[in-house]
């Protein structure tokens, strides 16, 4: 059947530059002016990412690996009979591969992701590694509706981990969980790594860490469009800022330009202020309860929740 998946249900990746070059067009001229975070992910913001994961200050990433190890066994006793796993945007294969051991004698891994370099590392080794376990990835735009259509499953579980629905305001939240219903079906459950509010001298470092590699990945979206859409950002005058907005329970970061000064993209003519901002990215921190609220109200119900001991970070298990 996976040869039927290739042509059924696989989308076109999105023609990168150019949509890259409208929404930072368009972003530039709006007030205030914001780029969509997930073009903080070329060859070189996803290489600084995966440094970001390894800061100590950056505690999401181990906490959501130290739940899954230690309640691995639990969540899949809680999924029984799960023949799929279908992974939205194909995340860190040590998570996933934590999750597939402890989901004994699952049948198909379907990881979906607009990047056929993210699948291509996210299938590597797993069928040679786990017996019996067929990958069909699906090039897309998770956040989209979709159907699985081609791929069978009875029973699939759904899994988004590392709190990048974070990256969501509430209502595109509910959305996608409503969107990741529609597609799991009456069978399906969804295990989703959420991020916790806390005390913002945890959180702040994990946005903004003394070496300065958050800031470079930050950064990185500037030097980006130099090299992509002929720019002439100089990164020196501008700053990584991470903030905490407690109205919107979310750390928003930003690019502050340190000077008044013209920037050109593409050829176009941009006037910065010292102290002028571009909004790169939000964050959003939730409260079990919060979270659980937000999922019911998308036609799930939550299951099962799990927390480290210092209530850094949630594991929730919804089931249709
Ligand atoms: C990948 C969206 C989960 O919000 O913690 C980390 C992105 N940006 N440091 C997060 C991020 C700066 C990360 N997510």
């Amino acid at each position: 059947a996976s040869a039927e998946i290739a042509s059924d249900a696989r989308v076109a990746e999105p023609a990168g530059s150019a949509e890259f070059a409208e929404a930072v067009l368009a972003g530039l001229a709006a007030t205030p002016r914001s780029i969509p975070s997930r073009f903080l992910y070329d060859e070189t913001g996803s290489a600084l990412f995966e440094e970001i994961t390894r800061l100590d200050e950056y505690y999401p990433t181990r906490t959501e690996i130290a739940l899954l190890r230690a309640h691995g066994d639990e969540i899949a006793r809680c999924v029984a009979e799960v023949d799929t796993l279908v992974e939205f945007g194909s995340g860190s294969s040590r998570k996933t591969r934590l999750l597939i051991e402890a989901l004994d004698g699952l049948e198909t891994y379907v990881p979906i992701d607009v990047s056929e370099t993210f699948l291509a590392e996210a299938a590597e080794g797993l069928e040679a590694d786990f017996d019996g376990l067929t990958v069909t990835p699906v090039v897309g735009d998770f956040t989209e509706p979709r159907d699985l259509e081609g791929v069978r499953a009875d029973r699939p579980l759904g899994f988004f981990s590392g709190s990048t629905i974070g990256n969501l305001s509430h209502a595109e939240a509910r959305r996608f969980l409503e969107n990741a219903a529609e597609l799991l079906g009456a069978e399906g459950s969804f295990l989703i790594g959420v991020d916790l509010q806390k005390s913002l001298d945890i959180l702040i470092p994990a946005y903004d860490d003394p070496d300065g590699v958050t800031a470079a990945f930050s950064l990185n979206l500037l030097a980006r469009i130099n090299r992509e859409l002929d720019g002439d950002f100089d990164t020196d005058r501008f700053a990584h800022r991470a903030l905490y907005n407690a109205r919107e329970g979310r750390i928003e970061i930003y690019l502050e330009s340190l000077a008044d000064q013209t920037v050109h993209v593409l050829g176009q003519r941009f006037t910065f202020a010292e102290g002028e901002r571009i909004h790169t990215e939000n964050s959003h921190k939730y409260t079990v309860e919060g979270f659980r609220g937000l999922a019911s109200e998308a036609g799930w119900k939550p299951a099962r929740v799990w927390t480290d001991e210092a209530d850094l970070f949630s594991l929730h298990l919804l089931q249709a």
